[in-house]
């Protein structure tokens, strides 16, 4: 039954679609949009570019009409914004559990759980220890897709090995009194093993195939930067392997000589957001350098450029040495921001509970304080909004949890989580 309220929101539904079309990207995503609303021409006479600050790099341009500075689009959604709990030290993750409560993640080497009511767990037992300098710590954590029965959790972190550190990922299952984590394993090991405290990555993620996605970084410094590219190395890249550690048969590189079997794609930078769409599609978005950050549609095999593809410029403000913003066999991003975001965290909207939002892509913005959410269409951004920018704090993870309330965790010294629902 149509009521008031879901009348009003199907039409900031509307009008959110209409507004987010500015500078969509010829016919063909115009056809794919649909026929509501008026003309593109009408509409993108509508639309302003949410970003109207210089781009660190103002001679570049983009390789197609849409792949950066969308329409801003406002969906109107009041929404409430509790804090549910205080002073955890930068917290990296935040992972919904059935039920209600939440396990959060602190980098230095703390998981714990927080009650839906807000209260803050001691220190989950069990983990390994963490080389906690620089980005380096305990990063993401994931439940295992069979987590009702497994009771099984995943975490990725930078590993003290010998001779330095470097992102692994670990396995464990909840005891009974949720004190601690038992029958801890490692089941991957990003090789190789490099002295640094840069560029880890990480997010996990359990595809519709029930294999573990992992997103790393390339460790960030010049030596190192040309590994996202090689194949021998697990720098920069997007790994899949199976939840025991196992590598899938189907993997794009298994079988090749001087591959590592479990990348499933490269030329990344630093990717520290990921999150599969309705249709089983794989996202990413990954730090960039100074107007760099972008986001991409990850498939199987493919090259992302880094860094011999980028856009923006080096932190000095020099041009990218060796990098062209378009180079032949690899991969666009779908969109770009410069100046960046500082993306970690990301989340596909499919609740209930705020249905303009339905379908959009939420992104954690940890420069300039943000939340941000993208309107997708196809392959292509059409809408960008920016939202908690007021609270001042660094958006670090953001999940959708039971009843459709989005988590949020802040990377603030003493960070806090929030849960936000629609305005009662
Ligand atoms: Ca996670
Ligand atoms: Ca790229």
């Amino acid at each position: 039954m149509w009521t008031d309220r879901a009348a009003l929101l199907s039409i900031l539904v509307l009008s959110s679609s209409v507004m987010a079309c500015g500078q969509r990207a010829g016919s063909q995503s115009a056809d794919r949009a649909g026929s509501e609303g008026p003309s593109d021409t009408a509409a993108a006479a509508a639309c302003q570019a949410l970003e109207k600050r210089q781009p660190n790099a103002p001679d570049q341009r983009p390789a197609f009409a849409g792949q950066t500075r969308v329409c801003g689009v406002k969906s109107n959604v009041a929404f409430d914004v509790a804090v549910v709990a205080k002073g955890l030290e930068h917290p990296w993750a935040v992972e919904p559990l059935p039920g209600g409560d939440l396990l959060v993640t602190e980098k230095p080497g703390r998981m714990r759980i927080v009650s839906s009511a807000g209260k803050v767990g001691q220190p989950l037992s069990g983990l390994p220890v963490v080389a906690a300098a620089g980005q380096g710590g305990l990063l993401d954590v994931a439940l295992s897709p069979t987590f009702d029965a497994d009771r099984t959790i995943f975490w990725s972190y930078s590993e003290p090995r010998r001779g330095g550190n470097a992102t692994s990922v670990a396995r464990g299952v909840l005891s009974a009194d949720r004190a601690s984590l038992g029958q801890v394993k490692v089941i991957f090991r990003a090789m190789p093993t490099y002295d640094g405290d840069n560029h880890f990555g990480s997010r996990l993620a359990f595809g519709p195939d029930s294999m573990l996605y992992i997103t790393l970084g390339e460790r960030s410094d010049a030596p190192m930067r040309p590994q996202a590219q090689q194949l021998d190395s697990h720098m920069g890249k997007i790994i899949r392997i199976s939840p025991d550690g196992a590598v899938p048969k189907d993997n794009p590189f298994a079988g090749q000589a001087n591959a590592l079997p479990e990348i499933w794609s490269r030329g990344h930078r630093n990717v520290q957001a990921v999150a599969f769409d309705s249709q089983g599609q794989l996202w990413g978005i990954e730090h960039g350098t100074k107007g760099g950050d972008e986001l991409n549609r990850v498939e199987k095999g493919k090259n992302y450029g880094w860094p011999v593809q980028a856009y923006g410029e080096e932190y000095s403000g020099s041009p990218i040495a060796g990098a062209a913003t378009v180079r032949e066999g690899m991969e666009q991003p779908v969109y770009y921001w410069d100046p960046v975001i500082a993306p970690s965290g990301a989340q596909f909207y499919t609740g209930d509970a705020f249905p303009a939002w339905k379908g959009n892509l939420f992104v954690g913005g940890m420069k300039d304080h943000k939340l941000v959410r993208l309107i997708l269409n196809g392959d292509r951004v059409t809408g960008e909004e920016h939202l908690l920018e007021d609270r001042g704090q660094r958006v670090r993870d953001v999940r959708q949890g039971p009843e459709g309330a989005l988590y949020i965790v802040t990377d603030e010294q003493k960070g806090e989580l929030w849960k936000i629902t629609p305005r009662r």
